[in-house]
């Protein structure tokens, strides 16, 4: 047994959504379980991004646990999407209901976990120096966690105060009277927009490339649309769980093209006026053929011209890429924020940024002084948590070594060369980031909690994912996304906005419930693709 401050059965790296429901249901096997969290409190993406509008993009009614039904039912949601803070006020309210802050250490940050094939157990370091070992690791590390500041010459010297919309400070920050900039214009941009601009002076929007954005009508929650669905919430759930992304929605199968333009434009009215993520399944082949694509693309360009009044900055507004391959943001009112007098549009492609100087931004034919600048820039998106801890698995081979050319994984949860370590619906090749992120990270702990239970049964104390099972999964992931226009566009699901990041189509987009049936399929023939041995002596 190696020099260790404690030991566990499991170590849990992160107590958001994902470690919160791993560290309860790994508790219920028995196990000794701690759970380490950067920071001061659970919640984790909820925990950290608090910057003004911070909202999800999936109805609160669908983004919730469902592990317990009694949980289901006593919590009431104030809107129809929740915003960040009611978000949190969530994680918290499950966290002491089911007395999960005990066995999380807070303000502690993993630097490194170390897999030692002699004990078969993996040992991890704190910043603070700490170590720990537990037979199991569980990454619950989220997909969208690893903060993307851009290395714009300069950065360091802007003499104002500078926030990051993934960092916000916990106090909030008044804009009032100032003169702020916002670097990046993806989903946090977008909904921090509106709000910001009410409060600063000026805001200057420093966009690099433009953004899909479709109204979220959003509202305060129906009591009786709640009463309904909570009267059948399971049934509600297994309904959902069978469409394509495990988020309600209608998707058609009519073929973009086969109808004539007043038809497409009602049903793209329609999708507009009621406000979701599924707007992109107004036809079925949207995200598969480009010509298909290009009448949404133009549709919502028809609309940036409808509602911004200044033709020039309604062109700039337009994004050319194919709609929904990068993230589709649901808004309110972020093109009518660009009618603002206090709001200055600065279209990077025509002028990008030379640098960051004392004074503000400066760009290739101006300088915008300012007294604030805040970094809507992002994340590195699913590898970056995890590589940017020093995992080292068999023969000391450290897990970005392993992904160099680009990340492999068994089912988005496993890795060959990594025994016994298991990611948490951020893994690529999982649906994670393309589904509902709550059920699928519950899905992902009933399936690593079974796999635990099936191996104390039997006395095993190592599993891991087989080269062979790893590549023939990498190859099918690959498959079900090359029809699709997602691979060609630059976005985080591709790595494109990390410089030096292969250039991987990272989540599984063969679907939800393909994807649930190929995890029980694997389960009933004894965990096919995964090594399981007892070689190693228990903890
Ligand atoms: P996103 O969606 O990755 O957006 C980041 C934005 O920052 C995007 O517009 C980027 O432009 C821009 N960016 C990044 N680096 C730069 C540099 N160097 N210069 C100018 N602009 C830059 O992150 P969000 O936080 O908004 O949202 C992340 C996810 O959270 C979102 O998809 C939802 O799923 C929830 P680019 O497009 O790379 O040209």
């Amino acid at each position: 047994m190696p020099n260790s401050d404690a030991s566990f059965d499991s170590i849990i790296v992160g107590a958001g959504f994902a470690g919160l429901y791993a560290l309860h249901r790994l508790r219920g096997l028995g196990q000794s379980v701690r759970a380490f969290e950067t920071g001061s409190g659970v919640g984790g993406t909820w925990y950290w991004n608090r910057y003004p509008g911070a909202r999800c993009d999936v109805e609160s009614m669908q983004y919730s646990y469902q592990f317990s039904d009694e949980l289901a039912q006593e919590w009431s949601w104030t809107e129809r999407y929740a915003a960040q803070p009611e978000i949190l006020r969530y994680a918290n309210h499950v966290a002491d209901r089911f007395d999960l802050k005990k066995d999380i250490q807070f303000n502690t940050k993993i630097t490194s976990a170390h897999y030692d094939e002699t004990t078969g157990l993996w040992t991890v370091t704190t910043e603070g120096g700490e170590r720990f070992t537990a037979r199991y690791l569980i990454m619950a590390t989220g997909c969208l966690s690893a903060t993307n500041f851009p290395a714009i010459k300069g950065r360091e010297s802007f003499a104002g105060a500078t926030y990051h919309t993934s960092r916000w400070p916990h106090e909030g920050v008044n804009f009032t009277g100032k003169r702020v900039g916002i670097i990046g214009t993806g989903s946090s941009a977008v909904q921090s927009i509106p709000l910001i601009a009410r409060e600063a002076k000026h805001l200057f929007v420093f966009q690099r490339t433009p953004t899909y954005s479709i109204p979220a009508h959003n509202k305060p929650l129906d009591p009786e649309e709640e009463q309904r669905i909570k009267s059948d919430y399971r049934g509600f759930r297994a309904r959902i769980a069978q469409l394509a992304f495990d988020v309600d929605g209608e998707f058609s199968d009519t073929l973009t093209l086969s109808v004539n333009e007043a038809e497409r434009r009602r049903v793209y009215d329609a999708r507009w006026s009621y406000g979701r993520l599924s707007w992109l399944g107004a036809f079925g082949d949207l995200i598969t053929d480009f010509k298909a694509n290009e009448t949404g693309q133009q549709y919502i360009r028809n609309k940036i011209n409808e509602i911004v009044k200044d033709p020039q900055v309604a062109e700039a507004l337009m994004p050319n890429h194919a709609v929904g391959t990068k993230r589709l943001c649901i808004d309110t009112g972020y093109y009518e924020t660009f009618n603002r007098p206090n709001v200055t549009l600065v279209d990077l492609r025509r002028t990008p940024i030379d640098e960051i100087v004392t004074e503000g931004v400066r760009t290739s034919d101006r300088l915008y002084e300012l007294d604030a600048l805040i970094f809507a820039t992002g994340f590195d998106a699913m590898t970056g948590a995890l590589n940017r801890i020093d995992i080292r698995g068999v023969k000391g081979r450290a897990l970005k070594d392993a992904w160099a050319a680009g990340p492999k994984t068994y089912l988005g949860v496993a890795t060959a060369g990594f025994p016994n370590l298991f990611m948490i619906a951020a893994g690529p090749g999982s649906p994670g980031v393309l589904s509902n992120m709550i059920p699928s990270i519950e899905q992902h702990v009933n399936f690593i909690t079974q796999i635990m239970a099936h191996m104390a049964e039997r006395q095993l104390s190592r599993i891991e994912a087989t080269e062979e099972a790893q590549e023939t999964w990498v190859q099918h992931v690959n498959e079900v996304a090359a029809p699709t226009l997602f691979p060609s566009t630059n976005s985080w699901y591709v790595g494109a906005n990390i410089p030096g990041k292969p250039r991987i189509f990272m989540p599984y987009i063969g679907g939800y419930p393909v994807y649930v049936e190929k995890c029980k399929d694997v389960a009933s023939k004894n965990y096919e693709g995964f090594a399981l041995s007892g070689s190693n002596r228990q903890v």
